[in-house]
């Protein structure tokens, strides 16, 4: 470990957060199986070796199945607002490890500090939301057409929900997922990215934790370090009642067809391709950093990142050149140290893409105002820091039509209203949007049907930094999932209709007479 990294106290925070030099990657509650290959966590950081973990192999899949099949047996005949007290003590333990939690994010992620700290807020606020959450799950009840006949829903839990997460969100999506599933009475199984094991394993220690004090059943929570093929193994599980799949729509794809073809349930969060139209009445000062932030926040790694701006012609120029201006006071470096604004990426195959996609731009004839470039020389020596890049494009090349995880941003010229919308919208992706303005027939206009397509429509705001309260997702090949707050609990539940009737007859619906 550099002395660098030792002065950023990583090695206390491993420590406390149960990482040791070796861990084993399977955890169900307190047990833990080993029985697959080694891997290694390197951080983008500095490029060391964190800590090694021994993942799951193939008998410690069907073990982790028994067992959340058995907690789960037990867990649904526990009340939803004790289940609720579970989730309770588990906001209360994020608010305990929140500083070693957001630095280990940090550290084996990459993202700034603050945003390591922001991700373990939203799991703290995710626990809140569930806590209450958990004395409404409510139906509606329904007048029978029928005389002495009482008709309503309920909500049932469905069983084992199997978590599968990408590295750049590499603790909150578990959390969005997890507290839901838990106060509906499901248990969970979580395969978390092969980039980020280490930090499913200090939240998987904290929930062992939660556990074990209160003499709850291990199989609740699981985690499954492992390599793709015991993810395909969760898909194909048809003991695997819902699967919430977060990564690229390439995958996801595949993971939605083979879900929906042994009639699972699946949410799905893919790829965005967002974009900030800033009108001719936006607040330029606003625009700008909401802009930098959507580009460069994470390094351009969430689904929620800009991706495209998309601006009016009489404000062009202006924009274009505060942009340049700013790209140039970006300090990019070590994201432990809270004057850096950018960190690096996930790794040197993340760089090679980012490479890639600034080619791609420039064949197709994009003009880059502020250049790309891969960093090299003291502080970079992981080789995963990028420049930053803007670069002027039509919408319709193939490089902007898709998602490159790397911030790179494109800039559109746009005459009328109805033509920004038409540029927002076509893009496959459907996750992410905002508008900039303070004309309120502009903002209208962009929220009404006529406006945006996507799971997301801001005004004044940026594209990313989504708050959890809200369902969070979107549309066409971002995948139509929703997850965190608002009613996506039902996601994680079945719906039941029950018609009973307290009278001596047995009148039948629709006026239907079967005398005998
Ligand atoms: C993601 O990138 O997968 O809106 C999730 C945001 C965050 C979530 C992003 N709250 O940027």
């Amino acid at each position: 470990m550099s002395k660098k990294v030792k002065d950023f106290g990583i090695e206390k925070t491993l420590k406390n957060l149960g990482i040791k030099d070796e861990n084993k990657g399977t955890s169900v509650g307190g047990k833990y199986f080993a029985s697959g290959k080694t891997i290694e966590s390197f951080s983008p950081v500095d490029g060391n070796l964190i800590a090694k973990i021994k993942t799951s192999g193939e008998s410690d899949y069907d073990k982790v199945i028994e067992t959340a099949e058995k907690a789960f047996k037990e867990f649904r005949l526990i009340p939803a607002p004790k289940r609720g007290e579970i989730v309770r003590q588990l906001g209360q333990k994020l608010r305990e490890y929140k500083d070693d939690l957001g630095k280990l994010v940090s550290y084996e992620m990459g993202k700034s500090l603050q945003e390591g700290l922001g991700e373990v807020q939203e799991m703290i606020d995710i626990c809140d939301f569930a806590v209450g959450v958990s004395r409404q799950l409510h139906g509606y009840t329904m007048h029978s057409e029928r005389p002495g006949h009482r008709m309503y829903e309920q909500y049932h839990p469905l069983g084992i929900v199997g978590i599968i997460t990408a590295f750049n969100f590499p603790v909150a999506v578990w959390s969005w997922n997890t507290a839901l599933a838990w106060i509906c009475g499901n248990v969970t199984i979580w395969k978390p990215s092969e980039k980020t094991p280490l930090c499913a394993i200090a939240c998987q220690n904290i929930m062992n934790d939660v556990l074990k004090e209160n003499n709850l059943p291990e199989g609740i929570s699981s985690v499954l370090v492992a390599d793709h093929e015991v993810g395909q193994r969760l898909v194909d599980d048809k003991r695997v009642s819902l699967v919430s799949f977060t990564g690229s729509t390439r995958v996801g794809r595949m993971v939605s067809s083979k879900v929906a073809e042994r009639f699972g349930k699946s949410i799905l969060e893919l790829g965005g391709n967002n974009a900030i139209i800033i009108s001719q009445d936006a607040d330029i000062n606003m625009s700008i950093i909401g802009a930098v932030f959507g580009a460069v926040g994470t390094a351009g790694q969430r689904c929620t990142s800009t991706r495209r701006l998309i601006i009016h012609e009489s404000v062009y120029d202006e924009v274009k050149n505060r942009l340049v201006k700013a790209y140039g006071q970006l300090k990019i470096g070590n994201p432990l140290d809270e004057t850096n604004h950018v960190g690096p990426l996930i790794d040197v195959d993340a760089v090679n893409q980012y490479e890639e996609a600034i080619k791609k731009c420039k064949k197709e004839g994009g003009k880059f105002i502020v250049e790309g470039e891969v960093l090299k020389g003291k502080g970079y020596e992981s080789g995963c820091y990028v420049k930053p890049a803007i670069a002027e494009v039509k919408n319709s090349y193939e490089i902007v039509q898709h998602e490159t995880f790397a911030p790179i941003l494109y800039l559109i010229k746009y005459k009328t209203l109805e033509e920004a919308i038409a540029i927002q919208n076509d893009v496959p992706q459907g996750l992410s949007s905002a508008i900039m303005t303070q004309n309120l027939r502009e903002a209208e206009l962009f929220l009404s049907h006529a406006g945006s397509d996507c799971g997301i429509a801001n005004v004044n705001i940026g594209t990313s930094g989504a708050e959890i309260g809200g369902a969070f997702g979107g549309e066409k090949e971002t995948g139509g999932g929703r997850e965190s707050g608002s009613d996506v609990w039902k996601y994680y539940m079945r719906r039941q209709t029950n018609t009973i009737n307290y009278t001596t007859q047995l009148p039948l619906a629709q006026g239907i007479k079967f005398d005998i």
